[in-house]
């Protein structure tokens, strides 16, 4: 299988043009996204739809979220990740599998259908978690590309995966919101560095693998500056596999909690870890041959 986006190989960084299409359906293709809001996606690599989901279901969403969350205090489960520096919960990982909530809302054919839209394919689920970003002690997520991660330590061999990031309580400017660069999904940022065994043990609490550096960082952002939409719970945030995003601590009183869901085309789905190395478990990862399509 060729490696289409080499990255941990050199020592130093290189940013490659993308070699894979944004959106793999015409822009006209009718669906639940306008060609504009397709174009947008095309253009930026991520799309904020404020409000999508109604006032009921974000009470359901969020009353859903309490019980993870206090499950997650207590249990000792692979699945839930604490932060760096604390036995504070900062990911729940894998609840489209584990909690029947998060699994029919993973499988709601309004999100199923705008991803189908996007990926010109059927889907499934290639991970999803919530991040719980608690108030005052929530950690930051620095910048990333989830494919590199996804490229190298899983085996995706493609572009052709979105992410869904459903907002559980409010984004506001000052509780650590997703931040986006936008058209930085265009290129490949490979980055230095080598993949100890087992990383993710280490990267799901603070990542240091697989960054890009200052410089490549700069560069992009210097073309389209930074985005950071905000919004009440119930918001959505589409965006690339490939686009650098991040998102700051939160020093706030207000917890930023979302779920993740990210849908990969089946047309795409893992191969053996571009590393090399053993592939990182399903939960984190799923490539169970037979993954359901949703
Ligand atoms: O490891 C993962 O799959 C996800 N987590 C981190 C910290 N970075 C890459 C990706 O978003
Ligand atoms: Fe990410």
């Amino acid at each position: 299988m060729i490696d289409y986006y080499p990255s941990r190989v050199e020592n130093h960084p290189i940013i490659y043009a993308r070699k894979d299409p944004v959106i793999y359906s015409p822009a006209s293709q009718p669906g639940p996204l306008t060609s504009q809001q397709m174009k947008f996606f095309e253009e930026n690599g991520y799309l904020f739809l404020e409000q999508f989901f109604s006032e009921d279901e974000v009470f359901v969403m969020s009353s859903e979220l309490t019980k993870v969350l206090e499950e997650g205090k207590t249990v000792t489960d692979k699945r839930v990740i604490h932060e760096p520096d604390s036995d504070e919960v900062r990911s729940v990982f894998a609840v489209h599998e584990h909690e029947e909530f998060f699994q029919s809302l993973s499988n709601d054919h309004r999100l199923v259908d705008i991803h189908k839209q996007l990926l010109g394919s059927d889907v499934y689920i290639h991970q999803s978690r919530i991040n719980l970003k608690s108030g005052f002690n929530g950690k930051e997520f620095y910048w990333h590309s989830d494919f590199e991660t996804w490229h190298v330590e899983d085996g995706m061999p493609r572009m052709r995966a979105v992410s869904c990031s459903i907002t559980l309580t409010e984004n506001n400017p000052y509780n650590g919101p997703l931040m986006l660069v936008p058209g930085s999904h265009k290129y490949f940022v490979s980055c230095i560095g080598e993949t100890p065994e087992a990383n993710y043990e280490k990267s799901l609490r603070k990542q240091e693998i697989g960054v890009p550096d200052h410089e490549s960082l700069a560069k992009l952002v210097e073309q389209n500056g930074i985005a950071a939409p905000t919004g009440p719970a119930g918001s959505v945030i589409l965006f690339d596999c490939n686009i650098l995003h991040g998102s700051n601590s939160n020093i706030s009183p207000y917890p930023r909690s979302n779920v993740f869901f990210v849908y990969n085309s089946v047309e795409n789905r893992l191969v053996d870890p571009f590393s090399g190395q053993k592939p990182r478990p399903s939960y984190i990862a799923s490539r169970q041959k037979t993954a359901e399509k949703v």
